[in-house]
């Protein structure tokens, strides 16, 4: 455990100084008043970007039917543009650091749900161990639905981003997409895989399922970037 432990804070230093200087440019952090992640953030009204409405209930949105993955039968692999390839099964995922983060979820179909506490791997955890070669830029997140959205290596690698498996202290259903999925806190919520199966790092960028059909490939809520 150890090693683990010391792999992932040599390798979260490696992706700090590669990528560090593009995280502080991408517009949620550079805005003048940068929005989009949780109560420290929301620096007074508004209090969600712009033509969306705060919801108390929790839609569920889904391209396809809902699959159910027990976590006895999930595993998330890490391939593509990385050093070490990785397959983790659920009792491997959760050996893993833990981390919890307080966010705003934001989806583009106009509404937007405060406050919700995600509980799981960050993003940047599992890249520090498989560790993207000098060539990886972006990375697709592949679902067990069949879903998939892409998102540049500087948003996937920020700290709110997570592969979560629990929220608001339950483990998370399966139709919100469990045993894990993706929260992507500063960009529109279907940047969040959920049910996620597959990391694939890659050498360029390639649009996902609603990239490809129209969505904004960014995505940025706070700038109202929501079409192509
Ligand atoms: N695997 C998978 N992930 C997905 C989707 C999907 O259809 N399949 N829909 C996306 C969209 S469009 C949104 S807005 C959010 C919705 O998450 P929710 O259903 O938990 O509210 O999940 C995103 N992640
Ligand atoms: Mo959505």
């Amino acid at each position: 455990m150890t090693d683990i432990l010391k792999r992932i804070e040599e390798g979260r230093a490696i992706l700090r100084s590669r990528f560090g200087e593009a995280m502080a440019g991408t517009p949620s952090l550079s805005d003048r008043e940068p929005q989009g992640t949780g109560p420290r953030n929301r620096h007074g009204m508004p209090q969600v970007p712009p033509r969306q409405n705060v919801l108390s209930t929790w839609p569920v949105l889904d391209c396809a039917d809902q699959p159910v993955v027990g976590t006895d039968r999930w595993e998330l692999r890490m391939e593509g543009e990385v050093e070490e390839s990785m397959r983790l099964t659920w009792d491997d995922f959760l050996a893993l650091p833990q981390a919890d983060d307080v966010s705003d979820f934001h989806c583009v179909t106009g509404w937007s749900r405060l406050d919700m506490r995600w509980e799981g791997v960050r993003f940047e955890t599992l890249a520090a161990l498989a560790r993207p070669t000098l060539a990886a830029t972006h990375v697709m997140f592949h679902s067990y639905d069949g879903y998939s959205t892409n998102l540049p290596l500087e948003e996937a690698l920020k700290s709110d981003v997570i592969l979560a498996h629990r929220v608001d202290g339950e483990p998370l259903s399966t139709e919100h997409g469990g045993p894990v999925r993706v929260v992507t806190p500063q960009l529109w919520a279907w940047k969040g895989a959920k049910w996620v199966r597959r990391v694939e790092f890659m050498p360029h960028d390639r649009r996902g399922y609603w990239e490809i059909r129209g969505y904004s490939n960014t995505g940025h809520p706070w700038r109202d970037d929501r079409d192509w």
